[in-house]
């Protein structure tokens, strides 16, 4: 919603609290002191004051506050902005916020509607916009390092950057045409094509990151497979630290998928435990297998569950495992002691086990033996993934599909044989990119794109 209303939102969580703060933005901000308050109480720019905030009706005293007044256009939104610090309880946030919705032309803010006012304000593009929420929303270390490098403008500055280098390809373009008729001059050409190609080259090692932007922002996906009875259950409870599934000695207990949020070395993971892989009469139970094998596909990691003590079990498991692998064998507790660390075939395994991997983790979901180990296997698998590379990744489908667009304009752009006909697709690359940062038409989007935002940011 845009009108010039000014809007106002607790901004910090709503219930008991030490503190609790409220935000207000807009033209009349500054009326939220000069009427809960005195006439004359506004505190200077950016300092602290104390003040006592009364009702505006009756003059009852409501509350202490520590005031804060950002004068625009130098404030989070770019409008005048207003911070009351007051008590957290909830009848004091109760009497604020009625006394706030009764000013003239102050209303409740939506969800988002302080960083959607940043942007249209020019105060922050839409990568930075969004990175706000996710710095929110983060959970994990990793989570937090990604949201405040994409805050600080990393992202949306290769974007624009790439913008402005199509720009001045844009411009000989058009001085191309406007010089020459229809044919593109030899030399602007070659010299076009090179710089196309390499911005087209970057793009495509851009895009071609293994979505490691987005899986930190959503989770690292990692699956338990494996025969029933093998443990997966219990395995996944451990992980997890607290009875999440149910674990029982009969085979076909678990029948959906179920998920776990994990924080491991600081990088996000859900962690999902699947129906034991088996052919079964039991309509619900195949429905599960079919789960557990659609969720397999679609993992980051997968790690197959063998049971030392039905090694028979595990042969049919082979033909899972691919580079996206990880075995472990479980119930080590029920093997003999290996007189060398990692060899299996002995303890009732049966030797062909480990073909594909001839070194499965040995780990007891039952006594944690072998758990650290796990734990830093998978740290060190993750870590793998999301740190080969150091410069700012792709977060969000939103920006991939809009770069795939420009990738193919400039494609397109490359095969043109006439300029203005290369013009016109350098235009559409140029405005695609610009979808990202929000420089161009994007009226549309911002409804969704702010629709993930809490209120009162
Ligand atoms: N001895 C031993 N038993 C285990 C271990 N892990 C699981 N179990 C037992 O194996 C049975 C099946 O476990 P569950 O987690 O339900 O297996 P799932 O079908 O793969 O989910 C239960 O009776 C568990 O107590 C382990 O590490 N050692
Ligand atoms: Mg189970």
């Amino acid at each position: 919603m845009s009108d010039d209303l000014t809007i106002f939102a607790l901004a910090s969580a709503a219930g008991k609290a030490g503190v609790s703060v409220f935000r207000i933005s807009g033209a009349d901000a500054a009326q939220a002191v000069t009427r809960l308050c005195e006439p004359n109480a506004l505190p200077l720019p950016r300092t602290a004051s104390v003040r006592e905030i009364k009702n505006p009706r009756t003059g009852e005293a409501v509350d202490h506050a520590l005031i804060l007044y950002f004068p625009a256009p130098h404030s989070f939104t770019g409008e005048d902005v207003i911070e009351l610090h007051t008590h957290g309880g909830r009848a004091v946030i109760q009497a604020v916020s009625e006394a706030l919705q009764s000013l003239p032309r102050f209303r409740l803010a939506e969800a988002g509607e302080f960083t959607r006012r940043a942007f249209e304000n020019g105060k922050m593009d839409l990568t930075e916009a969004e990175a706000v929420a996710d710095l929110i929303h983060a959970e994990t270390e990793a989570q937090r390092k990604q949201a405040l490098r994409q805050m600080d403008g990393a992202l949306g500055k290769i974007y624009e950057d790439w913008r402005g280098r199509l720009l001045r390809s844009l411009a000989s373009l058009e001085a191309a045409i406007d010089f020459a008729d229809e044919e593109l001059p030899e030399d602007l050409s070659e010299r076009q094509n090179k710089e196309l190609l390499a911005l087209r080259d970057e793009m495509a090692r851009h895009l071609n990151d293994n979505h490691r932007g987005e899986r930190l922002r959503e989770g690292f996906s990692i699956v338990l497979l494996g025969a029933p009875n093998a443990g997966k259950s219990s395995l996944l409870n451990t992980l997890a630290r607290r009875d999440v599934a149910i674990v029982s000695p009969f085979a076909g207990t678990t029948r959906d998928v179920i998920e776990v949020h994990l924080d491991i070395n600081g990088y996000p993971v859900i962690l999902s435990d699947t129906a034991g892989l088996r052919v079964s009469a039991d309509a619900v139970e195949s429905e599960g297998v079919r789960r557990a094998q659609s969720r397999a596909a679609t993992a980051d990691l997968k790690i197959i569950v063998l049971d030392a003590a039905s090694p028979a079990e595990n042969d049919s498991l082979h033909t899972l495992i691919d580079e996206n692998t990880l075995v472990v064998l479980n119930k080590a507790d029920l093997l003999s002691p290996l007189p060398l660390a990692g060899r299996v075939g002995e303890g009732g395994v049966p030797s062909e086990t480990p073909v594909q991997n001839p070194n499965p983790l040995r780990l007891s979901a039952l006594t944690g033996e072998g758990i650290d180990a796990l734990l830093q296997k998978l740290a060190q698998e993750i870590s793998s993934r999301f740190d080969n590379n150091t410069a700012p990744p792709l977060t969000r489908a939103r920006h991939r599909a809009a770069l795939e667009e420009c990738a193919e304009h400039l494609d397109r752009a490359l095969q043109a044989p006439m300029a203005d006909l290369r013009a016109e697709d350098v235009r559409l690359a140029m405005r695609a990119l610009g979808r990202i940062t929000g420089r161009v038409d994007v009226e549309d989007l911002l409804d969704i794109i702010f629709r993930d935002f809490c209120i009162g940011k």
